[in-house]
């Protein structure tokens, strides 16, 4: 299946704005790439499924989840106590490989862990989940800020928006999916021994 057909399938999942919305991820993931090194068509492929499954039922969710392989802590029993919301990011990656044909680890790493982070993100694993959060479609806020961090850091403004995250979550009083929170600490490490280094 080329480009085009991966498109108007993914198109047919979900209603027009959040088309819209991975419209502005392909094209943020792209620049991001660009702009730290990252291979820009694994990105763009990434941001075109990353949304696949948001729009699925969310009992048509649990039931493909549960057919599928998940990695350990990251299944349908582990993340429904947390939120519904978490389960399309790793049914993605599982119907990118499964249906499409996706190969590339690194691209259905980079599909699987775009809502919650993880420790010891790649650098296709930020560049996607921040364009995410950055995409010119977001306004929320902090968003603004995100952008000009995202300009020139990557790690930091990668920060910035788990820190929006988690803050959106604590207002709201629901749970932290725990890897959210070690993604965070594990970017915060990464910047200290860069600083360290220079
Ligand atoms: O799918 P999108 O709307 O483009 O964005 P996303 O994949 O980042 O999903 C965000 C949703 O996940 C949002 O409704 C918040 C929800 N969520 C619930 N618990 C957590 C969480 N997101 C993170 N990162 N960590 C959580 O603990
Ligand atoms: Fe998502
Ligand atoms: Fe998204």
């Amino acid at each position: 299946m080329d480009r085009e057909q991966l498109m108007d399938e993914v198109r047919r999942q979900m209603p027009e704005r959040r088309w819209q919305h991975t419209v502005g991820v392909m094209r943020t993931s792209i620049a991001l790439a660009e702009r730290f090194g990252a291979d820009p068509g694994k990105a763009e492929l990434a941001a075109i499924l990353h949304d696949l499954a948001k729009y699925w039922p969310v009992e048509e969710q649990v039931r493909a989840m549960r057919e599928a392989p998940m990695p350990p802590g990251f299944g349908a029993d582990d993340l429904l106590p947390y939120d519904a919301a978490l389960l399309h990011a790793p049914l993605a990656a599982h119907v990118a490989e499964s249906r499409y044909g996706v190969k590339d680890p690194e691209v259905l790493d980079a599909i699987r862990w775009h809502t919650t982070g993880r420790e010891r993100m790649t650098l296709l694993d930020k560049v996607v989940c921040l364009a995410d959060y950055i995409e010119p479609g977001r306004d929320f806020p902090g968003v603004e800020r995100i952008r000009r961090l995202a300009e020139t850091d990557l790690n930091a403004a990668l920060v910035a928006g788990f820190d929006s995250t988690i803050a959106y979550l604590m207002e709201k009083g629901k749970k932290l999916f725990p890897l959210t929170v070690l993604a965070r600490n594990s970017l915060l490490d990464e910047m200290a021994t860069a600083a360290g280094e220079q």
